[in-house]
């Protein structure tokens, strides 16, 4: 027997008090108010929280200067819609550019408050939602970069991704029956065989499975990352039909999670905190409880057996005489000229579509065999090349201290030119999948690398520094594993030599 009746209340943390007091989304309301107002004269819960509902992050490190997070759904941007983002932070000059991020989404930065409302009604003409999509809500929703131009796809995700965030965001408009979730919560959709998602690190995952000959989702519950704590999803023992279940399947799971949820510890509020209290089966019940109908039980199998790609290159598509061009952004850091080119570039040579990975890099699909060859002539190839060395390739960095209140480290520009430094001192046989991540929040994920990076401070001569623990061991793709610290507390000015001998040891790397 399932015990459907609501656990007691327990004591409330302190965001869970302001949020009772006054919704996030309430913001919503009052933004051109704000925006006349000027930032400054904001109450602080409505500057530093209920403002990330919109996805306006107010920024600590530069106050006064935005980071605006979109929603990103499967990735997919159209050249307008990449111009529209060009042009915005292209007015902030110095101060504007924007990020690909580890969920396959765009933030930009620099914004100012005054400008939101106009840059609102932008979005609104040009199909974009910021909503939703920082603090207790479902970030954006991945999806295969790849979807509907693999020869090799199982499902294509896109359609599925975009109605689970519609039914999330009421259709961007915003929806208060999902604005006050106990936490931040993740969701994926993969239709490949590779795994392009990390379905393993998100609350909720659907894998594709057959199951008596019929094509499906097994479905993946709990994966996180957080400060204290990173676990891997584990089965539901749930099998969903792609178009009829994926999104009721979505709206019970965090229907069951909005209410049961514990909002007492933050540190212990993500979903595979309320799956561990109730016991998997009493949650399973639950949801079928919302759900409506009895889950059918997993597939034996997943359909994932292939090695993560990186989609770096020329690749052909299921469609003849299209191609594909994966464009390495060197950590996801874009200017507003770098969008601009990019924009004009799925224009010219594709169909006006742009995608973007986990791996905060950029494709151009639909580029006919005739349009490859001056494709391939365009200056910003020069900078986001199709070939980069094996540890600049596959380098993935969170924000770091640059934006980040939370970072101990700075990041990108670290990481990179340490990549940098490396290749071009060692051969390296294959690639190395490097992330770099500021803070134990993870964002950066270096439990899926090769070698992970996580900032930390550390005693050096008397001294503070930044420094990072070192994470090994993450597999991706099929068979996917977290990797887990194996060294605490290096100073960054002493990492260059101990990488050296860690690729050379570990990673077949020799010496120019
Ligand atoms: Fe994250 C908070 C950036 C992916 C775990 N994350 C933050 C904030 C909002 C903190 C803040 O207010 O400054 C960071 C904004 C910095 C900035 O100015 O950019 C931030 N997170 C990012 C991004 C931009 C990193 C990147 O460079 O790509 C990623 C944005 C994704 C998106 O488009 O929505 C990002 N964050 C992640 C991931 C990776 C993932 O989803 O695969 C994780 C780990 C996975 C997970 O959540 O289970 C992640 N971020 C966190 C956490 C820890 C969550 C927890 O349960 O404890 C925080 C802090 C928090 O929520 O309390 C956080
Ligand atoms: Fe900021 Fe830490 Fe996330 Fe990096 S990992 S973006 S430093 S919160």
């Amino acid at each position: 027997m399932v015990n459907t009746a609501k656990p007691a209340k327990a004591k409330l943390n302190k965001f869970e008090k302001f949020k009772a007091e006054k919704d996030g989304l309430a913001v919503k309301d009052e933004i051109e108010k704000f925006a006349q107002q000027g930032w400054e004269s904001i109450e602080k819960t409505d500057l530093e929280h209920r403002l990330k509902w919109l996805g306006i992050f107010y920024r600590p490190v530069t106050p006064g200067k935005f980071m605006l997070r979109m929603r990103t759904p499967n990735g997919i941007v159209t050249s307008e819609q990449m111009g529209v983002y060009a042009s915005i932070v292209q007015k902030y000059g110095e101060d504007g550019s924007a990020d690909i991020t580890t969920r396959q989404n765009i933030q930009l930065r620099g914004v100012r408050l005054e400008d939101i409302p106009d840059i609102f009604r932008q979005f609104e003409t040009v199909g974009l939602t910021s909503i939703q999509s920082g603090m207790d809500n479902v970030r954006n929703i991945t999806g295969s970069p790849m979807a509907g131009i693999d020869a090799d796809e199982i499902i294509d995700t896109r359609e599925l991704v975009q109605k689970v965030q519609d039914m999330i965001t009421n259709q961007g408009k915003g929806n208060y029956d999902f604005t006050n979730l106990p936490r931040k919560f993740n969701i994926a959709i993969e239709g490949g065989r590779d795994n392009s998602v990390h379905a393993e690190i998100n609350d909720i995952a659907f894998v594709p499975a057959y199951k008596e000959g019929v094509l499906g989702f097994n479905v993946l519950v709990g994966g996180f990352f957080s400060a204290k704590r990173a676990e891997a999803a584990i089965p539901l023992n749930a099998w969903v039909l792609p178009n009829e279940d994926v999104v009721e399947v979505s709206r019970a799971i965090l229907t069951v999670f909005r209410d049961r949820g514990s909002r007492a510890n933050r540190q212990k509020s993500r979903l595979m905190w309320l799956i561990e209290e109730l016991g998997l089966e009493q949650f399973r019940s639950l949801v079928e409880t919302e759900f409506g109908k009895p889950l059918t039980p997993a597939a034996e199998k997943d359909e994932l057996d292939w090695e993560k790609r990186d989609h770096l290159g020329v690749f052909k598509q299921k469609q003849p005489g299209l191609n594909y061009v994966g464009m390495h952004v060197p950590a996801g850091r874009l200017s507003a000229q770098d969008m601009f080119d990019i924009a004009r570039m799925g224009e010219v040579y594709g169909n006006g579509e742009i995608r973007l990975t986990v791996e905060q890099n950029v494709i151009i699909p639909h580029i006919r065999d005739a349009n490859l060859e001056p494709f391939l002539t365009e200056p910003l190839l020069q900078k986001f090349v199709l070939e980069p060395k094996p540890l600049e390739r596959s380098l993935v960095s969170c924000t770091g201290a640059q934006f980040c209140n939370f970072a101990l480290v700075e990041t990108k520009n670290r990481a990179l030119s340490l990549a940098r430094e490396l290749d071009a001192e060692l051969n390296i046989p294959d690639k190395v999948r490097i992330h770099w991540t500021g803070c134990p929040n993870s964002c950066g994920q270096p439990q899926v690398a090769d070698i992970g990076f996580m900032g930390t401070k550390v005693r050096k001569d008397g001294k503070t520094v930044e420094g990072v623990d070192l994470f090994m061991g993450g597999k991706v793709g099929k068979e996917a594993k977290l990797g887990d610290v194996v060294q605490k507390g290096i100073a960054c000015e002493e990492l260059k030599p101990l990488l050296k001998e860690l690729l050379i040891k570990e990673f077949g790397a020799t010496p120019k």
